[in-house]
């Protein structure tokens, strides 16, 4: 039996310019995840810089952080069985080109600097980025 995880989700300023939040949410609460945080940022460029510390110095990374502190972002965080895994099996691939259809991805995206949400890749990676984004006030259950 997997374990109850909690993993930090993020809905990216391309969806959330493009009023996709209700439905990426939906996705969740059906499959029967608990939201134990939630809220609209702006992402600042330090935070930017911690969460996507594992990509500094990579060729994209000037435009990563561009693109996440251009506009309003949703962080979540997701509580449930397996949720780390899970929650990423249900974004999809990386690159939307690869990503199979009733992806997240799949279904909303084409392209890979666009590619509409995050979710953490470890239990590791949870504990972290979920501390950037929440304190522990802030985080119900
Ligand atoms: P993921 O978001 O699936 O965890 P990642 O951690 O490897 O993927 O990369 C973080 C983000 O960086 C990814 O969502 C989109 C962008 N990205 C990754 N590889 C890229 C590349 N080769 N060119 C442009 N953007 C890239
Ligand atoms: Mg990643």
């Amino acid at each position: 039996m997997a374990d109850v995880e909690r993993t930090l989700f993020l809905i990216k300023p391309d969806a959330v310019e493009r009023r996709l939040v209700g439905e990426i949410i939906a996705r969740f609460e059906r499959r029967g995840f608990d939201l134990r945080g939630l809220k609209l940022v702006r992402v600042r460029e330090q935070q930017a810089a911690e969460h996507y510390v594992e990509h500094v110095g990579k060729p994209f990374y000037p435009e990563l952080v561009e693109f996440i502190t251009s506009g309003p972002v949703v962080a979540m965080v997701i509580e449930g069985l397996g949720a780390v895994a899970a929650v990423r099996s249900m974004m999809g691939a990386t690159n939307p080109l690869d990503s199979a259809p009733g992806t997240i991805r799949g279904d909303y995206a084409l392209d890979l600097g666009r590619n509409v949400v995050h979710g953490s890749d470890s239990p590791e990676s949870a504990a972290r980025e979920i501390a950037i984004f929440f304190t522990d006030a802030e985080l119900t259950g």
